[in-house]
């Protein structure tokens, strides 16, 4: 009997009520996988000509996979409002004004590696309103901790391509079989190992870091024998670290010095799976799920990995 995300229906307090989300998320992965595997032969390469609200030029697929992704929660029925690293402001969906959830996404994360052939995701988490249904609902029903959280997870964009998510009963991960064009269950209960691996950051920024992080870093990798490996997505680096171990970081430097990640769209559910497979997530001041956002688009400095290797970072 072959095992699909309707599994994720019997997991934990949430996974029934958040079963025809995933499902929405798996829908938008496939469309989005199809979109990449032809973008060149639609011109859909290179950028759009915009930029996003962090100033970033955005990728004509990074505005195609954002109208999939906001099409696909619209189609639930269940979600009131998108919250897109895409979008400057909070996307309510005015059929679903009292629907009970908001998604939070990056839809395509790692966008610049799209010329180059390269790993990219979708990265997103799942909250339960705070304002009433019969209101609108508004940018502070997303500003809520990562420990409120309900449903988290990433899409990889790979050789293949898998939906990795936790409704905070474990991590699972689901490989899409062409054959039955469906996700099927690949790797139950993700953990990550607590020692060996690889470090993974961007040290082309390592004269800006602040509070000695080099330093720690060379200490890290030398006492706990890791390896280096970069792939410059997030998804892609998170999901090595979680499968392999070690850790994955993007500190505060000089240059930005709350961080270059987004807390909402990116370190929280990235956080959130980090904890359920048995790892640490931190800022270097708190947990990540501990950070009271206070804006959509705001960021933090990040390290997600095996608790040994963070520890050696953040103290
Ligand atoms: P840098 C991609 O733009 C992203 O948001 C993450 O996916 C990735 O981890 C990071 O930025 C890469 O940043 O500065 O190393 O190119």
């Amino acid at each position: 009997m072959t095992v699909t995300l309707n599994r994720i229906a019997q997991e934990g307090e949430h996974g029934s009520a958040m079963m025809p989300i995933m499902q929405g998320v798996g829908r938008a992965a496939i469309e989005i996988a199809y979109l990449l595997r032809s973008a060149v032969f639609r011109g859909a390469l290179g950028a759009a000509g915009g930029q996003n609200v962090q100033g970033e030029q955005q990728q004509k697929l990074d505005v195609l996979s954002d109208e999939i992704f906001l099409d696909e929660m619209r189609s639930t029925g269940h979600v009131c409002a998108v919250g897109s690293e895409e979008q400057e402001e909070l996307l309510v969906i005015e059929e679903y004004t009292s629907a009970p959830y908001l998604v939070l996404v990056d839809p395509l994360d790692g966008s610049s590696n799209l010329d180059v052939d390269g790993p990219v995701g979708t990265i997103f988490s799942i909250v339960k309103r705070k304002t009433p249904s019969d209101q609108r609902p508004d940018v502070s029903d997303t500003l809520q901790s990562g420990r409120e959280v309900l449903a988290a997870g990433y899409v990889l964009y790979g050789p293949a391509t898998m939906l990795v998510c936790s409704v905070g009963a474990g991590v699972s991960g689901y490989t899409y079989n062409a054959n039955n064009a469906r996700f099927e269950v690949s790797h139950l209960d993700m953990k990550i190992p607590q020692s060996g691996g690889y470090y993974s950051v961007n040290e082309s920024n390592s004269a800006q870091w602040l509070h000695g992080m080099a330093d720690k870093l060379v200490s890290v990798r030398h006492t706990q024998k890791l390896g280096m490996r970069y792939i410059g997505a997030m998804v892609a680096d998170m999901h090595r670290t979680i499968i392999k171990g070690g850790v994955f970081l993007y500190p505060a430097d000089s240059t930005n010095v709350t961080g270059k990640l987004r807390l909402l769209y990116e370190a929280i559910p990235m956080g959130f799976i980090m904890e359920q497979a048995g790892g640490k997530a931190h800022t270097g001041e708190i947990p990540v799920l501990d950070v009271q956002p206070e804006a959509l688009h705001q960021r933090v400095p990040v390290y997600l990995g095996a608790h040994n290797a963070v520890d050696g970072l953040i103290n």
